[in-house]
């Protein structure tokens, strides 16, 4: 698997996770290894190789209303990525992650399959709006102190529904009156309406990287264009800060990275 010869994040790139609570790799992945994790996603798309989270599985705005819709069975998700095929397994643990995740939180990092861990397939088609949220409101950790890595194997922009993203978010305080039962953020409040307004693309070329941290609100729109978009996500945490027994967070052994 080859990275990019750097495999640290410059001091600048530190300070702008630290305050914005996200930040992008460029260039880290080459193409051909980017092609080589599409090919394999592309063959368990094909194949629909369970398991997968459907269309109509998100309930999202504009997804079909059931799985027999028109469009109800729109792969939207291929779960379980790192136990479905040893490259993929291989991108998740590399050193080039580890590298820049023990930069960010600390030397000894382990992987959760229980989130995210998962090859986004977001079909032309039909693909939903996923609203703004932050994606630790469902998971349960020592501390809330997750980040997610979100590597294009195609590029993304807003026309197939790049992720944008609400920057600093991640260190502010919500009431819970401006989300809704959900715990997304609430768009017709006046008092949401100026942070919406901050939002930025988050536009990627391919092998570029996201880095975010699971308090960043984000959200996507759907892919209006002709071609399915693939990214592959994990999610790492410091490993002492453990998912709560009992919780799905705890629901499949971590895996550490070395
Ligand atoms: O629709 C998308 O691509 C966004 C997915 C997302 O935000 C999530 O899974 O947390």
């Amino acid at each position: 698997m080859t990275t990019r010869v750097n495999d640290a994040f410059s001091a600048a790139e530190l300070a702008q996770f630290a305050s914005d609570g996200y930040v992008v790799a460029r260039g880290f992945a080459d193409h051909a290894a980017c092609a080589a994790l599409k090919a394999v996603a592309q063959r368990h798309l094909d194949a629909v190789i369970a398991p997968v989270e459907y269309e109509a599985d998100t309930r999202y705005p504009g997804a079909p209303q059931s799985r027999d819709a028109p469009g109800g069975k729109t792969v939207r998700r291929l779960l379980q990525a790192y136990a479905r095929d040893p490259a993929i397994a291989r991108w998740a643990i590399q050193p080039g992650i580890a590298a820049r995740l023990k930069q960010l939180i600390g030397p000894h990092v382990e992987l959760s399959q229980a989130h995210h861990n998962c090859m986004m397939t977001k079909n032309p088609s039909y693909s939903s709006i996923t609203s703004w949220h932050q994606d630790i409101r469902y998971w349960s950790f020592e501390r809330p102190e997750l980040i997610s890595v979100w590597l294009a194997l195609g590029r993304e922009v807003f026309e197939n529904g790049c992720l944008l993203v609400l920057p600093g978010t991640h260190t502010m305080e919500f009431k819970a009156g401006q989300l809704d039962e959900a715990s997304f953020l609430r768009p017709d409040i006046e008092s949401n309406k100026p942070l919406i307004r901050t939002q930025r693309r988050v536009e990627l070329e391919v092998g570029d990287m996201l880095f975010f941290h699971c308090r960043l609100f984000h959200a996507a729109g759907h892919n209006q264009t002709a071609d399915t978009k693939f990214s592959l996500v994990f999610t790492y945490h410091a490993a002492d800060n453990r998912p709560l027994a009992g919780t799905r967070s705890a629901s499949l052994p971590e895996i550490a990275l070395s």
